[in-house]
């Protein structure tokens, strides 16, 4: 029997109500360094029912679908005004990615969108499409959201319809409702993404996070996470980019690599986490990894642990672009605890949890990568036989 219009909105009605009540646990013992959780806190069937559907029976008898939602994913995080908040990424299934707000009282589950997705003003040079934010509340007094900007290479042949130019666009707010779009940042650099701003200022000027790029996937002869300064943000020009942490030979950010979100000030250092690439036979695989920054010189790194922080796992390795880990929002609350909202495979986004306390324990006390496999058999040689003499101790 076909449902009425009425018994198919009471069907799509409880279940979005049931995702939404969904509770969320921690999955297992973990790793000691954060918690993962047993679902997504967000996906793309989190969209509200009055995005998808035409809700009027006498335009869609059948209650079909108008726009489809494809994914929720790579979202900015930030804490206003005492609810957690992520800047998502959502993907339509026309390919186009906007940004909505999804908000919840707790950073770990009943996520929401607000009504509305943002409405984004353009440049002068509209952008085809729009993502990965990355949300900074800067010393000045505005919030700004820092995102990917794509349009189509200009130089690029008509049989090539994929080559595209990536560019950081900047916008900033008040309150995550209204955007004032600024000019996109200008470097010496083809492409970028990855850009983030640095929360403070560095004598009198706003430090940036780049991630400079020859095409539009591949690093090439560019890469790394670059820094640089600019004196406006309102026509941010950086000049010089300095490579703070490069990609490597046989490491998790062997082929590309980039800064996740704004950093996290401590009283030791300044606590990134990135994305690094590999590329295996089965495609590029991403992962986050963690490194810390001086307090006075932000370009130099005192501690990188070795390999990833946190890698896809299970479900979270299959999705759109199966086998990634993507962070561009953390949240690190008023009592040291951390919510890492982290994306899988272009499809979805999830938490871990942790504390500032543990980060900085990671950070400080994993060894670094020794880049032989002889360097890792020491390594772990030397936790298997101090482990031994303390059992002789106990
Ligand atoms: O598909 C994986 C990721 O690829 C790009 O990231 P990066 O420039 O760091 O390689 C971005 O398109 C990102 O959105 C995406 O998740």
């Amino acid at each position: 029997m076909i449902p009425t219009f009425k018994n198919r909105l009471a069907q799509l009605q409880t279940a979005y109500q049931q995702l939404i009540d969904t509770p969320n646990e921690i999955d297992g013992p973990g790793n000691g360094i954060f918690d993962r959780y047993k679902n997504p806190v967000l996906t793309a069937a989190h969209a509200p029912i009055n995005w998808k559907y035409d809700l009027n029976p006498e335009t869609n008898p059948y209650l079909m679908e108008r726009f489809g939602i494809n994914a929720a994913f790579n979202a900015g995080a930030i804490k206003f005004n005492d609810k957690y908040l992520m800047v998502v990424r959502v993907e339509g299934a026309d390919r186009k990615s906007f940004f909505a707000v999804a908000e919840s009282p707790n950073g770990t589950s009943d996520f929401t969108f607000w009504d509305n997705p943002v409405t984004m003003p353009e440049t002068e040079e509209p952008d085809t499409n729009l993502y990965d934010m990355r949300l900074t509340a800067h010393e000045d007094g505005w919030i700004y959201g820092l995102f990917c900007t794509e349009r189509r290479d200009p130089a690029a042949p008509a049989h090539d319809q994929s080559m595209a130019i990536a560019a950081s666009g900047i916008a900033r707010t008040k309150d995550l409702l209204v955007w004032e779009r600024l000019a996109d940042l200008k470097t010496n650099s083809p492409q970028q993404r990855n850009v983030v701003l640095h929360p403070e200022f560095v004598d009198g000027k706003y430090a940036l996070y780049t991630r400079p790029q020859d095409g539009f996937i591949s690093a090439g002869k560019g890469g790394g996470i670059g820094f640089g300064f600019c004196d406006s943000m309102k026509n941010a020009v950086v000049d010089e980019e300095a490579i703070i942490d490069n990609k490597q030979y046989h490491t998790v950010y062997e082929a590309k690599n980039g800064q996740g979100p704004t950093p996290i000030k401590t009283e030791k250092g300044w606590l990134h986490l990135a994305h690094g690439v590999r590329n295996t036979a089965a495609g590029l695989r991403y992962t986050l990894y963690m490194f810390m920054t001086d307090l006075n010189d932000l370009t130099k790194v005192l501690y990188k642990p070795a390999g990833y922080f946190l890698a896809p796992e299970g479900a979270e390795r299959i999705g759109d672009v199966s086998n990634v880990a993507f962070c561009n929002g953390w949240i690190k609350d008023e009592d040291g605890s951390v919510f890492i909202y982290y994306a899988s495979s272009d499809t979805r986004m999830h938490v871990a949890t942790t504390t500032v306390d543990k980060l900085l324990d990671y950070v400080i006390n994993t060894p670094a990568d020794g880049l032989r496999s002889a360097a890792s058999v020491i390594t772990l040689n030397t936790i298997i036989n101090n482990n031994k003499s303390l059992k002789e101790l106990v």
